[in-house]
């Protein structure tokens, strides 16, 4: 029996546009993306604010609360549950030089209104998460912000939500560029290294992104396993990345079966899970895919997530020990591949 949970956002399912080319699907209403996370065997909705309250902007701060609570039932609905909100901070013009790191006074007071109504929508969902995805607080011109001031804002901006909700806890997950060219907080790391300096480090963890590590050019499991160190993986974006590029968001295990192997098994092994966390996903669909299949990049990761399950079940420690024994890690790595490939 898996001890995972799992999760996806309603924005993995698209109409296929990119950076150089318009829609090229048709869009699918957000209760028929919900029924079908449910077949598939999703058990959590990520949000962004406006994914459970679109056009927030001109609400009053009761109407939000109660558009929330619509689509609460409409999760129960389906027996689905929230796994947390993330104020979408790189939209709106309001944000286009950052959200809490904005050269703009007013636009760091909009960012900040934005995620406390975050925090007000994921307690009419039920759900004690707020997702800081940082996509624009660092630069695209470096000279035109002042890093430790920088990280002085984005300290301020989380001590917000703290204070304003005692129950709410802050994950942070980090990338190192795009949109912007050079963000303040790249890695876990430095994820963890702002924990420490906000109001309450106890509600301040991270979410890690596959793909945003191999951006950084780091590992995926490794960086899994430092958080897990500090008790601080509260969530992850499992996906795939085709080496240092844009951010492609490609099913997990697409490209590199060995290295998304070695992520299920650090968190089988270090009980990811065991707290309520749940195995997220960030994939998006090919731009190629046909409406009808578009749901297959979701389906696909679950299903390798799942086979990859079975292969740290049946990984033979004992072999694994006898190498690390005779420093044989040559003997070590064929057998994984072997094992990887059913041979
Ligand atoms: C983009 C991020 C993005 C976030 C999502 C939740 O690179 O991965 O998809 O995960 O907006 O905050
Ligand atoms: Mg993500």
């Amino acid at each position: 029996m898996s001890q995972f949970k799992f999760s996806v956002g309603p924005w993995n399912v698209h109409e296929g546009a990119d950076a150089f080319g318009p829609d090229v699907r048709g869009s699918i209403p957000f209760e028929e993306k919900i029924k079908k996370f449910k077949e598939i065997g999703m058990d959590a909705v990520q949000f962004h604010d406006d994914d459970a309250v679109p056009e927030m902007n001109s609400m009053t701060e009761k109407q939000i609360k109660e558009a929330a609570a619509d689509v609460k039932s409409l999760l129960n609905k389906y027996g689905l549950a929230a796994e947390f909100v993330a104020p979408r901070l790189w939209m709106d013009p309001h944000t286009m030089d950052g959200g809490f790191t904005s050269n703009s006074k007013e636009d760091r007071e909009f960012a900040i209104w934005r995620a406390l109504r975050s925090a007000d929508i994921a307690r009419q969902l039920g759900c004690d998460k707020i997702v800081l995805w940082l996509a624009r607080e660092g630069t695209l011109c470096q000279e035109s912000k002042d890093p430790v001031e920088g990280n002085k804002r984005l300290i301020d901006g989380i001590n917000a939500i703290l204070n304003y909700d005692k129950s709410m806890k802050v994950l942070i997950e980090p990338k190192p560029n795009e949109p912007i060219d050079r963000s303040f907080i790249p890695t876990i790391g430095h994820v963890i290294g702002l924990s420490y300096r906000t109001a309450d480090p106890n509600r301040v963890g991270g979410l890690i992104e596959s793909a945003h590590a191999i951006l950084a050019g780091l590992d995926p499991a490794n960086e899994m396993g430092y958080a897990l160190a500090a008790g601080k993986l509260w969530g992850v974006h499992l996906n795939d990345q085709n080496g240092m590029k844009f951010d492609q968001d490609k099913s997990f295990g697409a490209e590199n079966l060995r290295q998304a192997f070695n992520q299920v098994l650090v968190l089988k092994k270090h009980g990811f899970g065991n707290n309520g966390e749940y195995v997220g996903l960030d994939v998006k669909v090919m731009r190629t895919q046909k409406l009808e299949v578009s749901y297959r990049h979701i389906e696909n990761s679950l299903s390798v997530f799942r086979m990859l399950e079975k292969k740290a079940d049946t990984f033979d420690w004992a072999f694994q020990k006898k190498c690390v024994a005779e420093r044989d890690y040559e003997a070590l790595e064929h057998y994984t591949i072997k094992h990887l490939l059913n041979m």
